[in-house]
């Protein structure tokens, strides 16, 4: 089987790495269970387009608890206006934790967008930065690969389901493509968040789709 989907369709796997997987800097509830189904669909081919986003921070990044001192981790404080949760450290760069992770076979990849470099500002989306200083929500580029590609619509699916998943997904509709969430391939970072992100992604125009049914789309 290959690229029975749309030409115009991407899935975009998001931060599929092992500092997210149980017994990780920053585990995910069951996160290890995806590997396999996205090694399979990444191997089936069935994209014409594939995407993955690496979380990718430097050393004393401003989203690790340990950069301000008296705070601890999944602790809210404000930056820049906005709420920034205080996470563990994690992917710190050229770290095994950091890795795509090592039990998938990526060779379908096309591209690679790495997030979370800047040490000031979290990067949640694939397609934007956080806000930052001044409100700036700098592009990673994504939205105009995908365009110069003729994508119009993304399947997105990895972790953590309730913050880079959704946070990509969400912008993908803002930026003007069709997105739909794969919700078996993905897990959320934060227990009992589920109705939450349902309800959200219900309420903007985010269909949820098992990847068993991507076939027959
Ligand atoms: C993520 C929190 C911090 C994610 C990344 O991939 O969902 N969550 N950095
Ligand atoms: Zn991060």
């Amino acid at each position: 089987m290959s690229h029975v989907l749309s030409p115009h369709a991407a899935l975009i796997v998001v931060d599929v790495q092992p500092d997210f997987m149980p017994g990780g800097a920053l585990a995910c509830h069951e996160g290890d269970a995806i590997v396999p189904g996205v090694d399979q669909l990444l191997r089936s081919r069935i994209f014409r387009h594939v995407v993955a986003t690496q979380d990718w921070h430097p050393r004393g990044h401003v989203s690790f608890a340990s950069s301000h001192p008296g705070r601890a981790a999944f602790e809210q404080i404000s930056l820049y206006g906005q709420p920034q949760t205080l996470w563990p450290d994690h992917c710190a760069q050229d770290t095994p934790g950091a890795e795509l992770h090592p039990a998938i076979d990526w060779s379908a990849l096309d591209a690679v967008i790495r997030k979370g470099s800047d040490p000031g500002v979290d990067s949640y989306s694939g397609f934007r930065e956080n806000h930052g200083p001044g409100g700036a929500r700098p592009s990673t580029g994504l939205a105009g690969w995908l365009r110069e590609r003729d994508v119009d619509e993304v399947f997105v699916c990895g972790l953590a389901r309730d913050v880079c998943v959704l946070w990509t997904a969400q912008d993908a509709l803002e930026l003007g493509f069709r997105a739909r969430l794969l919700w078996d391939l993905s897990r959320p970072v934060t227990s009992a968040s589920d109705e939450t992100t349902r309800a959200a992604l219900q309420a903007q125009g985010i269909a949820i789709v098992e990847s068993a049914r991507l076939t027959a789309i």
